[in-house]
């Protein structure tokens, strides 16, 4: 009785193991990193730059929302008769096992009017919502740099 039951619980653990190597293997659809700059000037929104990786399934990233900002919104930096100019973003794809950026130079965050609290604390809690699984919401707090000297993060972008 005794050998069976420990081979019965060797093959388990084997399995086990098995399970967490996929999850490991970068199959998971999540946010990995990021950062908010705050803007030069108090009435300036912030803006937010992150990367997610990919799942087994191509997505779309479609709201970034936080409840300690008054205003989040997704924005791609396009250029248009030679002048970089930005547009609202509605979503954003995630290939399957890819990547999706935003950073400076391309898509992007605005925030604006972001809770004092959060700012002391040097993160923002956010929910970014995706189009699978009936809008997966992954929860990340992204870290929150001062402004760059007194130059704007929209003028340091050109
Ligand atoms: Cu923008």
């Amino acid at each position: 009785m005794k050998p069976l039951a420990i081979l019965a619980l060797a093959a388990t653990a084997l399995t086990l193991t098995g399970c967490e190597k996929n999850l490991g293997a970068g199959q998971q659809l999540n946010v990995v990193g990021g950062y908010i700059q705050m803007g030069a000037t108090a009435d300036r929104p912030a803006v937010g730059y992150f990367t997610v990786e990919g799942g087994p399934r191509d997505v779309q990233l479609v709201a970034v929302t936080s409840d300690l900002a008054q205003r989040v919104e997704m924005h791609e930096s396009v250029k248009e008769n030679g002048v970089m100019t930005m547009k609202p973003l509605l979503s954003a794809d995630v290939p399957a096992k890819g990547k999706l950026q935003f950073r400076q130079g391309g898509k992007h965050l605005m925030i604006w009017n972001i809770n004092g609290a959060a700012v002391r604390a040097g993160k923002l809690p956010m929910a970014f919502v995706f189009t699978n699984n009936n809008n997966e919401r992954i929860l990340f707090d992204l870290p929150i740099k001062a402004a760059p000297g007194e130059a704007s993060p929209e003028a340091a972008k050109k």
